[in-house]
């Protein structure tokens, strides 16, 4: 039976604790996140840390026990954030690939992103993808524009596939600067996946109320998932997120009833092409 790759993108780098109680920011909580995530159907999280003060951090040692705290406390991907926050310089974002995670973003374009502008100059992803390359970390390529694909196909022809051989993609949906959280973007979007190579697979995500818009048109039209407080801390008209495994368990029910259920995370493994089991 087909199955959906559940994504958790617990934190993000924009939300504020203030704003969001319910958001995990230190590293107990969110070993805690991923522990109930796993457990109601998540196979891969997508993971960005936050300093003392819950600001975002690309503090490489925090990474490399993030990394090793997740680990030891589940059989999930662990998928670092290259992206950070819109202000992170980029070798700083580069060293990101040293804490040796299975999986790294990877965006494929500048955006604009609210009132800021999240920079993804050319030169720098060729930079992050030959890395990865080299280090053996499987890409998940961040689309938030339909041109993002165009730059991905650019990309691979012209360095050649990821580590691992597979390539997934995620579409973003619904940043304010991107492309919107709708069905017709996401066709459109799947579309263009055949310029791609043959078994490339995506996930999609719509921020804000774009979620289930986005959930249900990704699930439709053969998708994988990705859902957490990075993207949305409303579960419902004026009703806060209460935890992560809340989204992940409603975007596991949706799964069940499309009848493609949740993703056990070693067949996730197996489809991304990390080889750590
Ligand atoms: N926080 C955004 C500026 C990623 O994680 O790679 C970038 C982002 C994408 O979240
Ligand atoms: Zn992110």
């Amino acid at each position: 039976m087909a199955t959906t790759l559940i994504t958790v993108a617990p934190t993000g780098a924009e939300v504020s604790k203030r704003d969001a109680p319910a958001l995990p920011v230190t590293l107990d909580e969110l070993v805690v996140a991923a522990k109930e995530c796993e457990a109601v159907g998540a196979s891969v999280i997508h993971i960005h840390i936050r300093d003392d003060e819950a600001k975002p951090t690309l503090d490489l040692g925090r990474l490399k026990e993030t990394t090793r705290a997740i680990r030891e406390g589940t059989g999930l991907i662990v998928q670092l954030s290259s992206g950070g926050a819109v202000t992170d310089p980029e070798e700083h974002r580069l060293a990101v690939l040293d804490a040796a995670p299975d999986m790294a973003s990877c965006t494929m374009g500048t955006v604009n992103f609210g009132d800021d502008v999240f920079m993804n100059r050319w030169a720098f992803i060729v930079e992050l993808h030959t890395r990865m390359q080299s280090k053996g970390i499987v890409p998940e390529y961040e689309i938030f524009d339909l041109g993002h694909l165009a730059a991905l196909e650019r990309l691979l022809n012209k360095y050649g596939l990821p580590a691992g051989g597979h390539v997934h993609v995620d579409f973003v949906m619904g940043v304010p600067g991107g492309m919107p959280g709708t069905v017709e973007a996401l066709v459109a979007c799947k579309a263009a996946l055949t310029n791609l190579p043959e078994g490339t697979t995506f996930s999609a995500t719509g921020i804000g109320r774009t979620t289930l818009p986005v959930l249900m048109a990704s699930l439709a039209a053969g998708g994988h998932l990705r859902v957490g407080m990075e993207d949305t801390v409303t579960y419902a008209r004026s009703q806060p997120v209460e935890s992560n495994a809340q989204l992940v368990a409603r975007a596991a029910s949706f799964a069940r009833l499309a009848q493609r259920p949740p993703m056990a995370p070693a067949d996730a493994r197996r489809l991304l092409g990390i080889a750590r089991g």
